[in-house]
């Protein structure tokens, strides 16, 4: 199968996300920490590694001739022009922890495009697909983000890297933005937290230090949920920071955060 059509790639991605979210919900009992990355709490476990295998498995025999770039296994090269951005398990250390927020995410990307994505939720039984310009659906329902509330009103959704001079940092911005709204939530998964946004659970979600494939899939699923996605100074979402709310919330967060460094590491 060579074709670039948006709902083919959906299709292949929400198999294959749905049969890899339910290995490793089977997976979560007992699991164990197989190694660390980035810092001692930045874990991976056996499921991360045996569930991209499995994706990067089902995608490859459907389609051999794409590319692949996954947290675990990293990039693999391809001719076709469609690279898919996989995160077996998205919120690992919920995942460790035997909590339900944690997500599979397959995005497809087509000449450089997101032009589909899967996040699952298998803890809670909620499959969230989108394919752009095609709207976004959860278990096939369409959602859409909460209408816009004035920032002072906004429950926020947000995260913190795994160093601890980032976590300063990000403290720091904290210290400001935690006055100035309704509330602040932390997930622990990109994903979960931009679907959560995309169906109305939060207004707003920002975080730094993220990487693609936490967020590609569930990015398009919070776009074609009506909410805009982006970095500052209309840079795409990045790993320096990515906002996203319903435009006129999303303004006023963006230029509350603009001026703290929310970029940065300190
Ligand atoms: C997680 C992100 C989350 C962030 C966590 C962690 P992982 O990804 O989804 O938003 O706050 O620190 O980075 O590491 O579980 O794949």
């Amino acid at each position: 199968m060579s074709t670039h059509d948006p709902a083919a790639l959906l299709a292949l991605a929400a198999e294959t996300g749905q049969e890899a979210g339910r290995v490793a919900a089977e997976g979560q009992a007992g699991i164990a920490v197989l190694d660390t990355k980035s810092t001692p709490t930045d874990v991976v476990t056996e499921m991360d590694r045996s569930v991209e295998e499995l994706i990067r498995k089902r995608l490859l025999t459907a389609r051999p001739d794409d590319s692949v770039l996954g947290e675990e296994g990293g990039r693999q090269a391809g001719s076709s022009g469609v690279r898919w951005i996989v995160d077996p398990i998205d919120g690992t250390v919920n995942y460790l922890y035997g909590r339900p927020d944690w997500a599979v995410s397959i995005a497809a990307e087509s000449g450089g495009e997101v032009v589909a994505g899967v996040v699952c939720v298998p803890v809670r039984g909620e499959v969230y697909t989108a394919t752009r310009g095609g709207g976004a659906f959860c278990n096939g329902e369409p959602i859409h983000v909460a209408p816009a509330v004035p920032l002072e009103m906004a429950l926020v959704d947000t995260g913190f890297g795994y160093s601890s001079a980032r976590r300063a940092q990000q403290a720091e911005v904290l210290r400001t933005v935690l006055p100035r709204v309704r509330d602040i939530r932390r997930g622990g998964s990109a994903c979960v937290d931009l679907c959560g946004l995309a169906r109305g659970r939060a207004n707003a979600y920002y975080e730094r230090g993220l990487n693609p494939w936490d967020w590609s899939a569930a990015a398009l699923i919070a776009e074609e949920a009506g909410a805009r996605v982006g970095g500052l100074h209309g840079a795409p979402p990045n790993s320096e920071l990515i906002i996203a709310a319903a435009p006129g919330l999303f303004e006023e967060l963006h230029d509350l955060l603009a001026p703290l460094g929310a970029d940065t590491d300190g």
